[in-house]
């Protein structure tokens, strides 16, 4: 099971995603994305879609039209772990230029 990140090693991750913000609340981080329409924006959950499936670890997100919020943490720790932070990094790689 994936474990939760704590103190240096939680601030360094999170130093590291400067596009996303801790959760109000709970233990996980979100980022807002915009895109030209629906056609981009469900092309980019598509790519997503198919990472999350290789990693086994999967975002919360809001999709209307052309906007697609995401909150990512791990459930199965209860929080922030190493999977959130890769796939925060798939997903800013995904969206570049967009
Ligand atoms: N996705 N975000 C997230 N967090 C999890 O803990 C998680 C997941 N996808 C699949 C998964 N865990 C599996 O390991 C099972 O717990 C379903």
């Amino acid at each position: 099971m994936a474990e939760r990140l704590q103190g240096d090693a939680r601030k360094e991750a999170l130093a590291s995603l400067t596009l996303w913000s801790e959760v109000k609340g709970r233990d996980a981080i979100a980022r807002s994305l915009k895109f030209k329409n629906f056609n981009e924006a469900w092309g980019f959950m598509s790519r997503i879609a198919m990472q999350a499936e290789l990693m086994d670890h999967h975002p919360e997100w809001f999709n209307v039209y052309s906007k697609v919020n995401i909150t990512l943490s791990t459930h199965d720790c209860g929080g922030l772990s190493v999977k959130d932070i890769e796939l925060a990094k798939f997903i800013d790689n995904a969206a570049v230029g967009k």
